[in-house]
């Protein structure tokens, strides 16, 4: 078949690509077309998305994709969780906010008196994350926005609502919203009813893979490409990049790593077990019914939002770069600290928060902007260590290589020492596998011939190159990861 050209939108924390994605039978290639940042504003103590700015960028995006050649589907991915309100017009109800924002905090326990832990995952097969959808909406209770909600659109779908008029929401995103049941695959209606929460804003689900519907008048004429369709991708980012893990036959687990490290294994069925619920492992639907069985880790955030907090202070040298560089020569596993201390999740000073994180756990005090890069990514890579460990032992598989895939993949020394704690090769590549996994999705759906996930990730190994990283060999490295692991645990 002919190959085809779509424009994949893939939406970080930090920043917002549209690429053009030219899939054919033995040919894939990305071309990033656009770029921006992104990232949560903070307005009279809440934090918001800039969701009409987005917008923005995307129509600028696509409209570049259709000026440099032909363009045959759009679609959108974004991080999962959020989501705008519209009311019965059409309009958007306020701003949507980050699920950065504290506005979740205590909410957990609330809903807990209600419906307990063992319940809510039994349905949901959800990590306990304060800011699920869920918890977000009963923060919101009694508030004008909600009271007037007619629907609430996540944030992809939102998008995808301004390109075509049709609301959905697509069903890979709807599965991390804590109001979806994991073995239907439909809302959980019932468990919406019992929170108090408007069930009738849910939106029909769609599948990935499906065609959502044209572009409105109004787009195609800004972007010069009358009739093209909207597809439904795996619209959950992470459900995208793992569609663009280049994965093999191998027993494989995953970290997609970009602003979230998201550390887990391709299922075909949810784990439900009681030591799945204690682990806090979710289950999030993928494309084509698998489950991403995983554990989200705090991920980049911490070192990017360092980066920034250096930057306000203007401290000399504190390139992302120069810190690496200083930090691949530095003491290994020096201090260790809980990388998942709920402390990591809002913006702010993080340099002193790891410090302090430090102190509290009696490791040593990382003091300089190298050694607390060197003690993020130490931390960073105990934390993939326990959670692939974890995730395997919890679904009863074994795991041969770990693939790292998403920006993180660039890091080199990341890579390395998430080998060396690990002790199994690491394939690192692509970066862009959220755009792969999306634009695949796009092509299968305008008819190429990339009958599953296994097709679609022959294709990428056949066009992208996948950087390998051996664990550092000798008993010596993987007794000091286990002191680690054991200092890391009584934190
Ligand atoms: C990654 C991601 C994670 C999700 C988090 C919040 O970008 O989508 O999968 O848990 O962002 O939405």
């Amino acid at each position: 078949s002919e190959p085809v050209r779509v424009a994949a939108v893939d939406l970080g924390a930090t920043s917002g690509r549209v690429m053009a994605c030219r899939v054919g039978s033995r040919t894939l290639h990305l071309e990033e077309l656009h770029r921006f940042s992104n990232g949560g504003v903070p307005v009279r103590g809440g934090l918001f998305w800039d969701v009409l700015g987005i917008h923005r960028e995307v129509l600028t995006g696509v409209r570049e994709v259709a000026r440099t050649g032909r363009l045959h589907g759009i679609g959108i991915d974004s991080w999962a969780v959020d989501y705008g309100l519209v009311g019965r017009d059409g309009w958007l109800l306020g701003n949507p906010r980050s699920h950065r924002d504290s506005r979740t905090d205590g909410v957990p326990a609330r809903v807990r008196e209600v419906v307990s832990d063992a319940e809510l995952y039994d349905v949901t097969g959800l990590q306990q994350l304060p800011f699920n959808t869920i918890y977000q909406l009963v923060s919101e209770l009694g508030t004008p926005s909600l009271e007037a909600a007619e629907q609430l659109l996540l944030l992809p779908d939102l998008l995808t609502y301004w390109l075509t008029g049709e609301a959905g929401a697509e069903r890979t995103n709807a599965s991390t919203t804590g109001l979806y049941d994991v073995r239907t695959g439909e809302w959980s209606l019932e468990l919406a009813k019992r929170i108090g929460l408007p069930w009738g804003i849910l939106p029909p689900l769609r599948d990935p893979g499906t065609v959502v519907g044209p572009v409105v008048d109004e787009v195609a004429a800004y972007v010069g490409a009358p009739g093209v369709p909207v597809i439904s991708v795996g619209s959950h980012d992470t459900a995208s990049a793992v569609v663009g893990v280049p994965a093999g036959e191998e027993s494989f687990a995953y970290i997609s790593s970009g602003t979230w490290s998201l550390v887990g294994l391709e299922l075909d069925g949810p784990v439900l077990s009681a030591e799945a619920r204690e682990a806090d492992f979710t289950n999030e639907t993928g494309v084509d019914g698998t489950i991403r069985f995983l554990k989200n880790v705090m991920g980049l955030w911490v070192l990017s939002e360092s980066v920034r907090t250096w930057a306000d202070k203007r401290l000399a040298d504190v390139t992302l770069p120069a810190l690496l560089a200083g930090a691949a020569d530095a003491p290994a596993l020096r201090t260790v600290v809980d990388i998942n201390d709920p402390r990591l999740l809002t913006p702010g000073d993080m340099p002193s928060r790891i410090q302090e994180l430090a102190r509290e756990a009696g490791e040593p005090i990382p003091r300089t902007p190298v050694a607390i890069t060197r003690t993020i990514l130490d931390s960073l890579a105990l934390a993939y260590r326990r959670n692939v460990r974890l995730a395997a032992t919890l679904a009863g598989r074994d795991v041969d290589v770990v693939h790292v895939v998403g920006g993180g993949s660039q890091n080199d020394l990341l890579c390395q020492l998430t080998a060396d704690a690990l002790g199994v090769p690491v394939l690192a590549g692509p970066g862009e596998a959220a755009a792969l996994g999306n634009g695949l999705v796009q092509a299968r759906a305008l008819g190429a011939d990339l009958p599953d996930l296994a097709a679609m990730r022959a294709l990428i190994r056949r066009t992208h190159d996948v950087r390998r990283f051996e664990p550092a060999s000798g008993s010596a490295a993987s007794a000091d990861w286990d002191a680690a692991e054991r200092r890391a645990a009584k934190v």
